[in-house]
């Protein structure tokens, strides 16, 4: 460890297997790889931009890290292997989805890293759960905090 921990929220998906317990183990492994953790209520919600699929189970988490950004992503990939994640093909039903959202007030754009997560902004199925935990983080690209990033999916 050592180093500053930051404030990360990260976005929690399943429609594969036994959703609630994918994203009850989740929040438990969570739970020990960042500090204060905080998981929102899950949402059912309508597969988005994915053709016909099982319904989603969505929820987030927040809490601290002193992980750098690149170690926590390796972290979140490796509890999705843990419930068997598999990736046949972009956008395939999946056992376990966990996105990093936010990272502190950084801004990264790497191969493989994209943060903030670039299509949050407009996925209700993240901004909900989020608004739950953490309405008034900020987004660092757009200046608005994510109760803001919600009202506005409302109106455009
Ligand atoms: N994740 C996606 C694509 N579409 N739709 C819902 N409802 N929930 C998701 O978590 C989701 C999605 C890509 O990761
Ligand atoms: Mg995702
Ligand atoms: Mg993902």
């Amino acid at each position: 460890m050592g180093g500053v921990a930051v404030p990360v929220a990260v976005a929690l998906g399943s429609n594969l297997g036994d959703r609630e317990a994918h994203l009850a183990y989740a929040c438990r492994r969570l739970a020990g790889a960042l500090a204060g953790l905080t998981c929102s209520t899950l949402i059912d919600t309508e597969p988005v931009g994915v053709g016909p699929q099982p319904r989603f189970l969505n929820g987030a988490a927040v809490g601290r890290t002193s992980l750098a950004p690149r170690a926590l992503l390796d972290e979140l990939l490796a509890i999705e292997r843990e419930r068997g994640r598999e990736r046949p093909a972009p956008g395939a039903p999946r056992t376990l989805d966990l996105d990093l959202i936010l990272y502190g007030g950084m801004v990264i754009n790497e191969p493989g890293l994209t943060v903030p997560h670039p299509r949050f902004r407009a996925r209700r199925f993240v901004l909900a759960p989020l608004a739950e935990v953490a309405p008034a983080w900020r987004d660092p690209v757009t200046g608005l905090t994510v109760a803001e990033l919600l009202a506005r999916l409302a109106t455009v």
